[in-house]
C-alpha cells in the first residue's frame, strides 16, 4: 500500500512508521512542530518520503491524499498543559486539520484511519469499576480533549453524510521510545538523568491506563486491515496505575529513593481517571497487547532514554524552563 502518515515525526507516528516501512511505501506529512523531529525517523530515512507541511494546507493535503491508498492521521497538538496555556494551535491543527484531511479523502475516495484519545470521554471516579466503552457519551474536560472530540465528531459526520471510508480509534496513555520529554514518564526519567527532582502534580492519585506504543500501533494495524468502516474502536491494555505509583516505580528502577520527588501545582481541571474496555477490539479483531509487564516496559523505556540522550538532551532545558514558569 501507499500509506500517507500524518504526524509521522511525532512519538506514536514515528514508531508506527518504523514498523510500516517493512511492508508499505510510506509518505510522512508532518509540520515538524516543536513535538516532531527528523531524528525520530532517522532509522528509516532512506525508506520513506518526508514532506514537511501542515495538515491544514488543503492544496498539499489534497495532492498527497490523491497519491495514497490509505491515510493514517496522527498529526495533532497533544499536550494538555500547552492547551491550557494557549488553545489556539489545538483548534487549528486538531479541528481544521482533521476537516482538511476529511475533505481530501472524500474527494479522492481514500480510506482513512483517524487516531484519537480516551480523553474525549472525560474522566471516571477513582474508586468506580466503570471503564470507557464505544457507547460512553463524549464529555471532554480540557481544551485539548475538546478539540480531539470535535475532530472525532467530524469524522463520524463525514462517514454518515458522505460515505467516507473511515475508522476511529480512541487509545489510552502511551509510553515507550521517542516520546517528547514534556510528557509525564519521559519527563521524570530525564529529570533524574539530568540531576533534577521529578515533579508530581497534586497528590498523584490520578489514574492513567498505560499502554506500550507498540501495542497501540499493533491495534491501529489490525483496524486498518480488518476494522469495520464507520466504527470506533477503543484501545487499552489493562494498565491502570495512579501517578504516584508510576513515579515511585521509575525512581526505584533508576536506583533512587521512591520518595525523592517534588509535589508541584496541580493541573487545572485535572482528569481523575481513565480506563478502557478494549473487549470488542480483542474479540472481533483478535488483538491482544504484547507488553503486558508494565515494569519491564518501563525498564526498557528508561534504558532507551539513557542511551539516546542526543535525541532528547537539546530539548530538555527549554521544556523545564516553561514548566518552571508555570510552577510545575
Ligand atoms: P506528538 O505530539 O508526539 O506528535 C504529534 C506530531 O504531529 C508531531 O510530529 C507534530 O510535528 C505533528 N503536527 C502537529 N500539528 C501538525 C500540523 N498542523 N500539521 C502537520 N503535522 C502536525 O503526539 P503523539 O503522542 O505521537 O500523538 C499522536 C496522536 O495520537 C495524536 O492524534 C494524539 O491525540 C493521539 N493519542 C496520543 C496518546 C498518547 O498517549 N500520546 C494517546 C491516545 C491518542
Ligand atoms: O510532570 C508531570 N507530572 C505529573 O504528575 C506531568 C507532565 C504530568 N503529570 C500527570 C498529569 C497526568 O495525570 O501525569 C499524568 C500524565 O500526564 P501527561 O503525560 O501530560 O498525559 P495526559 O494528560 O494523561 O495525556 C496523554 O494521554 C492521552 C497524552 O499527552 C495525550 O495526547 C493523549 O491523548
Amino acid at each position: 500500500m501507499n500509506l500517507l502518515v500524518t504526524g509521522g515525526a511525532g512519538f506514536i507516528g514515528a514508531n508506527f512508521v518504523h514498523q510500516a516501512v517493512a511492508e508499505h511505501s510510506v509518505t510522512v506529512l508532518d509540520a515538524l512542530t516543536y513535538a516532531g523531529s527528523r531524528e525520530s525517523l532517522a532509522p528509516v530515512e532512506d525508506d520513506i518520503r518526508l514532506v514537511q507541511g501542515d495538515v491544514t494546507d488543503a492544496d498539499l493535503v489534497t495532492k498527497l491524499v490523491a497519491e495514497a491508498d490509505a491515510v493514517v492521521h496522527f498529526a495533532a497538538e497533544t499536550h494538555v498543559d500547552n492547551a491550557l496555556a494557549d488553545p489556539e494551535p489545538f483548534l487549528r491543527s486538531n479541528v481544521i486539520g482533521t476537516f482538511t484531511i476529511l475533505e481530501a479523502v472524500r474527494r479522492h475516495g481514500v480510506r482513512l484511519h483517524h487516531v484519537s484519545t480516551d480523553e474525549v470521554y472525560g474522566d471516571l471516579e477513582l474508586d468506580s469499576p466503570q471503564r470507557f466503552t464505544e457507547s460512553t457519551p463524549y464529555n471532554p474536560s480540557s481544551p485539548y480533549s475538546s478539540t480531539k472530540a470535535a475532530a472525532d465528531m467530524l469524522v463520524r459526520a463525514w462517514v454518515r453524510s458522505y460515505g467516507v471510508r473511515a475508522t476511529i480509534s480512541n487509545c489510552s496513555n502511551n509510553y515507550g521510545p521517542y516520546q517528547h520529554v514534556e510528557k509525564f514518564i519521559p519527563r521524570q526519567i530525564t529529570n533524574i538523568l539530568t540531576g533534577r527532582r521529578p515533579k508530581l502534580y497534586g497528590s498523584g492519585a490520578n489514574v492513567r491506563d498505560w499502554i506500550h506504543v507498540e501495542d497501540h500501533n499493533g491495534a491501529v494495524w489490525r483496524i486498518l486491515a480488518d476494522g469495520q468502516l464507520g466504527r470506533t474502536y477503543l484501545i487499552g491494555a489493562a494498565g491502570e496505575r495512579d501517578n504516584l505509583s508510576v513515579m515511585r516505580t521509575i525512581l526505584v528502577l533508576m536506583g533512587r529513593d521512591p520518595d525523592d520527588f517534588d509535589h508541584v501545582v496541580d493541573r487545572a481541571g485535572h482528569d481523575l481517571r481513565y480506563a478502557i474496555d478494549p473487549s470488542p477490539l480483542c474479540a472481533e479483531l483478535g488483538w491482544a497487547p504484547k507488553h503486558t509487564d508494565f515494569e519491564a516496559g518501563l525498564h526498557d523505556t528508561i534504558d532507551w532514554y539513557r542511551d539516546n540522550q542526543s535525541w532528547w538532551g537539546p530539548l530538555k532545558d527549554a521544556v523545564e524552563a516553561v514548566y518552571q514558569e508555570r510552577g510545575q
